[in-house]
C-alpha cells in the first residue's frame, strides 16, 4: 500500500516513521510512505501557506490553494481510497478503522491545524475526518503518525509472527493476556505454573481466560 502525508512540519513525521517496525515494513516494500511539505506547493514567493481569518481573531488559517495544489498533483498520479483530514472533530480512530484502512491501496492524510484550516478544504477536498482521541494536539502530525503506525503493523509480513497482529488487544474486543519470559522466578516473583507446564492446550485456555478477566476488570465497555 501507499500512504501520502501532507504536512507543514515534515520533521514530526520522519521521527516516528523512520524507525523500528514501520521503517522495516518500508524497507521490505510492504508500504510506500511519502511525506510532503505543503510549502512546496505554495505559489507564494515566501512559500506562505497561511493567512488571517476573515472572521478575525487570533491565529492564522491554512490557505486552500497550496493544499489543493498538493492534493491535485497527487491525485493525478493515482486514485486515493481515502483522503483523511486529521482533526479532533473527526470520527474516533480505533482498531476497526485501522483494520479497514490497512486493506486500502492508496491513502492520503492531510495534517490539520485545529481552527486553522480553510473550511472549504474540509468541505470539498477530503473524504473523512479522523481524531485519535478527545484532547487537542498542536497539529495533526502526531495523529497521522499514530494512525500510520497502527495501519502499517497490520500489513502481512510487517511483524515477525503474523499471528501476533491478530492476537493484539482489541482485535477481538479483548485485552491481551499477560506475558512472561525468563527467568521463571525473579526476586521471588514467579511466573504462573501453567505457563511452565508445556501443555499448549491448557496455556491457550489460560490465555483466553486471562484476556476475558482483564477486559472485565479494566475495560468492561469493550464487552458491551
Ligand atoms: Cl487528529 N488532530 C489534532 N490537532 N488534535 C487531535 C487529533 C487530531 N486527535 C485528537 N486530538
Amino acid at each position: 500500500m501507499r500512504i501520502d502525508i501532507l504536512t507543514v512540519v515534515p520533521g514530526l513525521l520522519h521521527g516516528p516513521l523512520d524507525h523500528s517496525i514501520v521503517q522495516k515494513a518500508r524497507k521490505k516494500g510492504l508500504v510506500d510512505i511519502h511525506i510532503h511539505n505543503i510549502r512546496d506547493y505554495s505559489n507564494d514567493k515566501h512559500r506562505k501557506v497561511d493567512d488571517y481569518a476573515f472572521s478575525g481573531g487570533a491565529g492564522m488559517v491554512m490557505t486552500i490553494e497550496p493544499i489543493d495544489n498538493a492534493i491535485s498533483a497527487l491525485k493525478q498520479e493515482r486514485e486515493y481510497d481515502e483522503i483523511i483530514y486529521t482533526s479532533p472533530d473527526g470520527e474516533k480512530f480505533n482498531q476497526k478503522m485501522a483494520n479497514m484502512l490497512s486493506t486500502k491501496n492508496n491513502i492520503l492524510i492531510l495534517c490539520g491545524h485545529y481552527k486553522g484550516i480553510d473550511q472549504r478544504v474540509r468541505d470539498h477536498l477530503i473524504t473523512r475526518e479522523v481524531s485519535i482521541g478527545d484532547y487537542v494536539l498542536t497539529g495533526g502530525e502526531l495523529a497521522a503518525a499514530v494512525m500510520t503506525d497502527a495501519i502499517v503493523r497490520l500489513l502481512p509480513g510487517a511483524i515477525g509472527d503474523e499471528q501476533s497482529a491478530l492476537s493484539d488487544s482489541f482485535q477481538d474486543n479483548l485485552l491481551a493476556p499477560p506475558v512472561y519470559t525468563r527467568p521463571a522466578e525473579y526476586k521471588g516473583w514467579k511466573v504462573p505454573d501453567i505457563l511452565l507446564s508445556g501443555n499448549t492446550k491448557l496455556i491457550d485456555e489460560w490465555n483466553l481466560q486471562q484476556s476475558i478477566e482483564r477486559t472485565k476488570k479494566l475495560r468492561p465497555d469493550l464487552l458491551e
